[in-house]
C-alpha cells in the first residue's frame, strides 16, 4: 500500500481569500547564544530585534573591483543575457536581475563559500546552509525600477515550498549605494509579524513577478499599519558594505533615476533543517534557477 507523502503542516497561510497578520512562530538567530562566529553577540541581538544586521565593509575594495568586473562581464554577455536567469527591465530592456549567479559564475561561487558570508549565514541558521537563491541586481542608473513592499519569506513560503523561516540574505553593495539612487529599505522589526496576502499565486507567476510582483504584495492599509508601528529604514553605503537581513522583513527599494547605478549582489541562505517541500501557495514549482532544490550543504 502506498502511503501518501507527509502534509508539512502550513505555519504560514498565505494568498488566500483575505489578508491576515499572525505572529511570528520562528526564531530569528538560531544559534545558541555565544555560538562561535563573526558576530557579536550585541550584532545577534540587534538581528533578532530589527531583523537586520550591518557589516560597514565586508568585502575589501579590492574584492569589489573583482566582483563588479564579473557583473559587468554577466551582463555584457550576450549568452546570460539570452538566458532564462536574465530578467530584463520592463521599459528599457537593460538586465534587471541575472539570478543563479553562485552556479553560472566561479567569482561568485567563491563569494558563497567566502568565510566572512558562510560563516555568518551559519551563525544565524545554526546550522549547515545551502544557497536557496543568488542574484545581481543590476539596478542602472536613469530610470531602473524599484521593487515593491513585500517579505520575501512569504514568496519563498508560498511558491517555493520553504517550510519555516530560518532562511537569512546578504546584499553586498558593489556600488555606492547613496540616499538617492533606489537603495534598500527595511521596516525594523516588521519581520516579526507574518502577513499572509490575499490573493492566488498565478500560473507562471514568476514570469512576472520579478519584474513587478503583484501576488504577495499587503495592501496600502497593512503597509500603513506596518509603517507608522515599525518606520522605515533606507540603507546606505560605500561598495563592500553588506545588509544581512532576515527572510520576513517587510522590504523594497525605489527607482533608480539617477545616472549612478546601485549594483549588489544578494545571496540567500537557508537552513538544511528547512528545505523546500512543495509550494504552500502555489500551482507549480518555480524553477531551480530561483528556488534551489540542490540542499548540498556549501562548505
Ligand atoms: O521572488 C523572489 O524570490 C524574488 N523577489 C523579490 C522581490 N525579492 C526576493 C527575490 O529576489
Ligand atoms: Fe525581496
Amino acid at each position: 500500500m502506498t502511503t501518501a507523502p507527509e502534509r508539512t503542516v502550513d505555519l504560514y497561510p498565505t494568498r488566500g481569500a483575505t489578508e491576515v497578520a499572525t505572529p511570528r512562530q520562528d526564531p530569528v538567530v538560531w544559534s545558541e547564544p555565544g555560538a562561535p562566529g563573526p558576530f557579536s553577540a550585541e550584532e545577534l541581538k540587534g538581528l533578532e530585534r530589527t531583523g537586520f544586521a550591518t557589516v560597514e565593509q565586508l568585502i575589501s575594495p579590492e574584492d569589489v573591483t573583482v566582483y563588479l568586473a564579473e557583473l559587468d562581464r554577466l551582463v555584457n554577455d550576450p549568452a546570460v543575457r539570452a538566458d532564462e536567469r536574465s530578467i530584463v527591465e520592463p521599459t528599457s530592456q537593460e538586465i534587471r536581475s541575472v539570478f543563479e549567479v553562485h552556479k553560472i559564475s566561479q567569482v561568485f561561487a567563491d563569494l558563497v563559500r567566502d568565510p566572512r558570508v558562510l560563516d555568518r549565514a551559519r551563525q544565524i541558521l545554526g546550522s549547515d546552509v545551502y544557497v536557496h537563491q543568488s542574484r545581481i541586481n543590476v539596478k542602472p542608473g536613469f530610470g531602473a525600477s524599484g521593487f515593491y513592499w513585500h517579505s520575501d519569506f512569504e514568496t519563498w513560503h508560498a511558491e517555493d515550498g520553504l517550510p519555516r523561516m530560518r532562511t537569512v540574505s546578504v546584499s553586498i553593495a558593489l556600488t555606492e549605494n547613496y540616499d538617492t539612487n533606489g537603495g534598500l529599505m527595511i521596516m525594523p522589526g516588521s519581520h516579526l509579524t507574518f502577513l499572509g496576502c490575499a490573493g492566488e499565486t498565478p500560473k507562471d507567476n514568476y514570469k512576472k513577478s520579478l519584474q513587478m510582483q503583484e501576488a504577495g504584495t499587503p495592501s496600502d492599509e497593512a503597509l500603513t499599519g506596518f509603517a507608522d508601528r515599525h518606520g522605515i529604514k533606507l540603507f546606505t553605503g560605500p561598495a563592500g558594505s553588506a545588509t544581512w537581513f532576515d527572510c520576513n522583513c517587510m522590504h523594497g527599494s525605489g527607482d533608480n533615476i539617477t545616472p549612478y547605478p546601485r549594483s549588489n549582489v544578494f545571496i540567500v541562505f537557508n537552513s538544511v533543517e528547512n528545505t523546500a517541500v512543495e509550494p504552500f501557495a502555489a500551482p507549480v514549482r518555480r524553477p531551480e534557477f530561483i528556488g534551489a532544490r540542490d540542499f548540498t550543504p556549501i562548505r
